[in-house]
């Protein structure tokens, strides 16, 4: 187990539930992990635990796959105020902005929300009353949550087993990022009876039409930038910027980073190659998407090579911040190419 410790802890937290109304809160629109970890817990709690209910709460709009996902499971997602439950968990968050419209019934609850996470907390840390159980060891918190079914001795069905894998699989970008712990943990899965292929199938939905424009109109907008062995592409779309950072990546740079309109603000999506943050150190989500989230009246965070943040600036400002903080990690001038 990556955290064995932690993993007893968040069991001990689960088992003071019974008896209790508990709501489990994703970040917002919800992913692959998020959505599998609230699945088995809903699960675990109501159905092993005694919990009287656990809604899950998806804060803002479902991606096509999570909505794919979510009927997949039969998952029922609540959908409005999270009302009058004893306790809050908050999973797989990464700040606590990420609960959206949510945000203010969570400040209300103070004493009894509980994160359960594999982000590292946001730089002022959590406000007090929030009892935070974390630990970046874990590539997905689906793992966290398979080690804490496993300590508690916890059969899991087929469909449990799906969800956690799917979890898993996603957020090690499709196992690439696996160890060899992970890998036991999937063939664990596996025996439990998933098919993996067609858990994957189930999920993957065709790319919408505007989608596929967002990917190319972001390519034919892209700005290259070199410094030393590193290139930096820079690109602006109204919409999917994750999906065009990503898409962005695939063609060779080793940092995207794209922002565009967000609301009434700005968001920036950011990815890197794991080779680059291997060599340089550079944590997007803690040294880049925080930063530029606090210094731009906005919030980020994320994971060391795939972050994003929110922003009170234009699009062409929260960039320009990007590339001058990226200048001062890399200690190297970046040139346009
Ligand atoms: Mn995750």
């Amino acid at each position: 187990m990556k955290d064995e410790k932690l993993a007893e802890e968040v069991a001990n937290l689960l088992k003071s539930m019974s008896g209790k109304t508990v709501a489990i809160v994703t970040h917002v629109g919800g992913d692959a992990d998020a959505v599998g970890a609230a699945y088995v817990l809903k699960r675990v709690l109501e159905e092993n635990l005694g919990c009287t209910t656990a809604h899950v709460h998806i804060p803002d709009e479902m991606s096509a796959q999570v909505r794919a996902m979510v009927n997949y499971l039969k998952l029922e997602v609540k959908s409005g105020a999270i009302g009058d439950v004893d306790a809050v968990i908050l999973v797989d968050i990464g700040s606590l902005e990420q609960v959206a419209e949510h945000l203010e019934d969570v400040m209300k609850m103070q004493g009894k929300v509980y994160i359960i996470d594999h982000h590292a907390p946001p730089h002022g840390g959590y406000p007090q009353g929030f009892f935070v159980f974390f630990s970046e060891s874990y590539r997905a918190l689906c793992e966290l949550v398979m080690d804490v079914v496993k300590l508690m001795g916890i059969k899991l069905d087929t469909l449990e087993a799906e969800a956690l894998f799917l979890g898993i699989y996603y957020d090690t970008a499709r196992l690439s990022l696996a160890d060899s712990e992970t890998m036991a943990n999937i063939c664990e899965l596996v025996k439990l009876g998933i098919n993996p292929s067609k858990s994957i199938q189930s999920v993957e939905v065709p790319i919408d039409i505007s989608e596929r424009i967002a990917r190319l109109k972001g390519a034919m907008r892209m700005n290259l930038y070199r410094a030393g062995e590193w290139l930096i592409a820079t690109s602006q779309v109204s919409s999917f910027q994750t999906s065009v950072a990503r898409a962005i990546l695939s063609l060779g740079c080793h940092v995207s980073i794209v922002a565009g309109e967000y609301k009434n603000g700005v968001a920036v999506s950011m990815r890197s190659q794991q080779d680059f943050f291997a060599k340089t150190n550079i944590n997007l989500g803690k040294d880049v998407a925080q930063t530029v989230g606090a210094r731009l009246g906005g919030y980020g965070g994320g994971h060391a090579t795939a972050a994003r943040a929110y922003c009170n600036s234009t699009p062409d400002e929260v960039i320009k911040l990007c590339l001058n903080l990226l200048e001062g990690l890399l200690g190297e001038r970046l040139n346009r190419v």
